[in-house]
C-alpha cells in the first residue's frame, strides 16, 4: 500500500490532488476550530484512533470495530486509522488512552466496551477538544462523549429461546433436565442486567421451568478455564450453551463438542468452527455500524452528549438462519418455531420489558 502511494504517476497523482482539494473544501467546516484547521490548501488527514480494549483477534465485537474502520479508511483517502490493543489489564487502559490523546494526533477515538464511557470522561477532562465516539456502551450528558448501545437484552432473548427450543426437545445430546448455561468471562452491568436475564426469559417463553447456570471465567483468554467448567456444567444438566467470554469461549465450544452439547452464539457467523455443535448464530452489524459513523463524523452529522439503542428493527442485530449451520442441524419443527418466533420478534408482536442499565 504505501510502496503504491509513493509511485503513484504524476498524471494520476494529479487527478488524486484535484479529488483530495474537493473533498477537503467540503469537509472544511467539521475542521474549523479543531487542531487539523483546513486554513491552506493542502489535502487534510482526519486521523482515528481505534482503541481496542483487550485483543482483537478472538473477540467479535472488536474484529468487526477495526475491520469496519479499515475498510472506511481502504475507500477514504483522507482518512487515516491506528488500531491500537490495550490489552487484558484493564487498570492500564486509562492511562494508556491519556498518552495516546495527550500526543494530539487523533481527532476521534472510536472504542467498543461498556466500561469505555466512564474512561473517556475522565480522559476528556484533561483534554477538551478530544472527541469520543463508542459503541456497545450507553452513556449520555457529556459533549466530547457519543455513543451506541446494541439492544443485547433482544439478542440474548431470541438465542434463549432458541436454547430453550433445543433443551427441551429430542435432538441427540439434549437431556430431559431442563437447564441451560451461560459461561461469562467476567460480570458487568450489561451483562448482569441484560445478557444474562435476556437469554433466560427468552428461554422460558419456551418453558417456565427452565433454569440457568451460570458461571464466571475470571478473564477473556483462558479457554481452558472455560473448558473445564462447561464440563462440570455438562455433568451438572447443561445440554445447551451461550457465552460472552471473547477468545476463551473456543474451549467451551470444544467441550460441548466433545462431551455432547450444543451452542448458541451471540454477535457472530461461527456455524464452521463447530458444525452441529454452534446450532444458532446471532448477528450484530457492528462493521456496518462503524462505517456509517465514519461517514456520519466526516458529515459532521453525529450529535455529542447523546446515546443511540438500535437492534432488530434497525438492522443492527439479526440472526443468521440461512447457514448450513442452522438449517442442517436442527429439527425442522425446531426450525419452523424458530423462524417464526424470529419472524414476530422482527416485526414487533413479541412483547418484553427491557430492564434499566
Ligand atoms: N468482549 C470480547 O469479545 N472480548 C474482550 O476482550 C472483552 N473485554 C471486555 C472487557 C470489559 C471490561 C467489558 C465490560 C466487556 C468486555 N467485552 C469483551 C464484552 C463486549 O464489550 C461486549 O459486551 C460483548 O462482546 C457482548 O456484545
Amino acid at each position: 500500500m504505501a510502496q503504491l502511494k509513493n509511485y503513484v504517476p504524476s498524471r494520476v497523482l494529479g487527478t488524486a490532488l484535484a479529488v483530495a482539494l474537493i473533498a477537503a473544501l467540503a469537509a472544511a467546516p467539521l475542521f474549523a476550530g479543531g487542531k487539523k484547521d483546513a486554513g491552506n490548501q493542502q489535502q487534510k488527514d482526519f486521523s482515528v484512533l481505534v482503541y481496542i480494549t483487550g485483543m482483537v483477534a478472538g473477540s467479535p465485537t472488536y474484529e468487526l470495530l477495526a475491520a469496519g474502520a479499515e475498510s472506511f479508511a481502504a475507500s477514504h483517502g483522507n482518512v487515516a486509522v491506528k488500531v491500537y490493543e490495550a490489552g487484558f489489564n484493564q487498570a492500564e487502559w486509562e492511562e494508556q488512552l491519556t498518552s495516546l490523546v495527550a500526543s494530539g494526533d487523533f481527532d476521534l477515538v472510536l472504542g467498543s466496551n461498556p466500561s469505555l464511557p466512564e474512561i473517556c470522561v475522565n480522559v476528556g477532562k484533561k483534554f477538551p477538544n478530544q472527541k469520543f465516539i463508542i459503541t456497545d456502551a450507553e452513556y449520555s450528558g457529556n459533549p466530547q462523549i457519543s455513543t451506541y448501545l446494541y439492544n443485547q437484552y433482544e439478542q440474548s432473548f431470541y438465542l434463549g429461546y432458541l436454547a430453550g427450543l433445543v433443551t427441551t426437545s429430542k435432538m441427540e445430546h439434549a437431556n430431559s433436565v431442563k437447564k441451560i448455561g451461560f459461561i461469562a468471562a467476567q460480570e458487568y452491568p450489561l451483562l448482569s442486567k441484560h445478557i444474562v436475564p435476556g437469554f433466560l426469559d427468552g428461554a422460558r417463553r419456551v418453558d417456565p421451568e427452565i433454569t440457568i447456570d451460570f458461571r464466571v471465567i475470571g478473564n477473556w483468554f483462558d479457554a481452558n478455564k472455560a473448558a473445564d467448567l462447561a464440563a462440570s456444567m455438562i455433568s451438572a444438566g447443561v445440554d445447551v450453551f451461550a457465552s460472552i467470554a471473547g477468545g476463551a469461549a473456543q474451549g467451551m465450544i470444544r467441550t460441548a463438542g466433545e462431551q455432547g452439547a450444543y451452542v448458541v452464539f451471540h454477535n457472530t457467523n461461527e456455524y464452521k468452527l463447530a458444525p452441529g455443535v454452534i446450532v444458532g448464530c446471532g448477528l450484530m452489524e457492528q462493521k456496518k455500524l462503524t462505517e456509517e459513523i465514519l461517514a456520519d463524523v466526516l458529515a459532521g452529522k453525529i450529535q455529542y452528549g447523546t446515546s443511540r439503542t438500535i437492534g432488530l428493527k434497525d438492522g443492527y442485530l439479526d440472526f443468521i438462519s440461512d447457514d448450513p449451520g442452522y438449517t442442517g442441524s436442527l429439527p425442522k419443527d425446531i426450525q419452523d418455531r424458530f423462524n417464526a418466533f424470529m419472524n414476530d420478534m422482527r416485526a414487533g408482536r413479541v412483547s418484553y420489558t427491557v430492564p434499566a442499565l
